[in-house]
């Protein structure tokens, strides 16, 4: 079977994300929400040529085929960024159960919600499930320091 995967690490050089497949990585910073990822998907490369409106995109019945996975296959091919941080910022890893349940002002709402992470991440994952619920929904919430 394949799987995506997010991972991030937090450096002197700031915030670098690997990336393979549609899991995501997000940075909250002073309200506004930043997609630090592109997804490795079909509907991606749709939205990226124009001939699907990112709207859209959320709710296409192919939007669960990925161009990129960890598996079957033993080679895989991450896509690594790094992004300058500074204390304060949230990082958010998730899946796309997350991020095709929520759009981005629901994300930047409920990670502005409070500044308990643990009920943030609890709330991002009761919302996820309560407007779907038809997928998984992993979630990481991290503050900068
Ligand atoms: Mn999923």
């Amino acid at each position: 079977m394949a799987t995506t995967l997010v991972a991030g690490h937090v450096g002197a050089a700031g915030v670098t994300v690997a990336h393979v497949g549609d899991s995501r990585a997000y940075l909250f910073r002073d309200g506004a929400l930043e997609r630090l990822t592109a997804d490795h998907s079909l509907v991606a490369a749709l939205v990226e040529r124009g001939r699907l409106h990112p709207a859209a995109a959320r709710r296409h019945p192919l939007r669960s085929v990925i161009m990129r996975s960890l598996g079957p296959g033993p080679a895989a091919d991450p896509e690594v960024t790094t992004v300058a941080a500074q204390p304060g910022d949230i990082l958010m890893l998730c899946s796309d159960g997350l991020s095709n349940t929520l759009d981005d002002d629901a994300i930047a709402r409920l990670l502005a919600s409070t500044a308990d992470l643990d009920a943030v991440v609890g709330r991002l994952a009761a919302a996820a499930v309560d407007a779907d619920g038809r997928d998984d929904v992993s979630a990481v919430v991290a503050l900068l320091g």
